[in-house]
């Protein structure tokens, strides 16, 4: 008998699910549709991605779901999913995957997404890119006509040393003209991302013009690690709305 779907009642979290939630709830189990027994696969970050990871533990609790390796894309999926007993691994260990399943902020109507205003874009991108399958799952609150038009962050990992010598450099490479770059706080201390890193967020006033030539010419900085362009990655976009459950590929 098919597992009975986490709702809004039954959340493992068992708080009050908002509207949004549900919708995330929507995407993530279409996207846990994906996954089979005997499969490796990458755990995404993000409030919607939790409710991913926590229908495989439950699929794997009932013995719906066997022999399921997942690789986190955080210390904080790592910890949820540990907490689910879901067997992990890292890329060291099982560095390819059948499929990938994570949030984003931003989707177009290519399907170039931006990640990592929750700061795990590197080894997202590490982990998403080592899978056969990547399966993006969003509310369509993140659907946008340009990269960067939601006026939120699209952030950039840099390396610490130098950090506003870097945020300048980024800041004025004309791929990116007219963005405001911020280095990313917490508190009084600058936020620190699970490699140690910083970030610089960027934010646009308009959509970016050209997003290829920004991804190039921001990885091509010395000091940046990585940015939370994610460009001809998406395999499967799973878009919730209050009218249904849409599939782009
Ligand atoms: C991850 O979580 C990130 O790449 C993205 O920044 C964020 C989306 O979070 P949420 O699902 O909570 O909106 O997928």
């Amino acid at each position: 008998k098919p597992a009975a779907p986490v709702t809004a009642k039954r959340s493992v979290a068992m708080k009050a699910v908002s509207k949004q939630d549900e919708l995330k709830i929507q995407a993530a189990h279409k996207a846990v549709e994906y996954v089979q027994s005997d499969m490796v696969v990458g755990l995404g970050t993000g409030s919607t991605a939790a409710f991913a990871v926590e229908r495989i533990g439950q699929l794997l609790k009932e013995g719906q779901l066997k022999n399921i390796i997942g690789v986190p894309t955080s210390i904080r999926t790592l910890e949820q999913a540990k907490a689910l007993g879901i067997p992990l691994a890292t890329l060291d260990e099982q560095p390819k995957l059948n499929v990938a399943i994570d949030g984003a902020d931003e989707v177009d109507n290519n399907l170039d997404v931006v990640k990592g205003r929750g700061g795990a874009l590197l080894r997202e991108k590490m982990v998403e890119l080592a899978a056969d399958k990547f399966v993006c799952i969003v509310d369509d609150s993140k659907m946008v006509s340009g990269l960067g038009g939601s006026k939120l962050a699209m952030p950039v990992e840099i390396v610490q040393f130098c950090d506003k010598y870097t945020l300048k450099r980024i800041q004025s490479l004309p791929e990116v003209a007219g963005c405001e770059a911020k280095l990313r706080m917490d508190g009084d201390k600058p936020y620190v991302t699970d490699n140690s890193n910083y970030i610089v967020d960027l934010y646009f006033q308009e959509p970016i013009k050209d997003v290829h030539a920004a991804s190039k010419a921001i990885l091509d900085l010395v000091g940046v690690v990585d940015h939370g362009l994610f460009l001809n990655m998406v395999d499967v976009c799973i878009i919730a709305a209050p009218d249904g459950v849409k599939l782009m590929e």
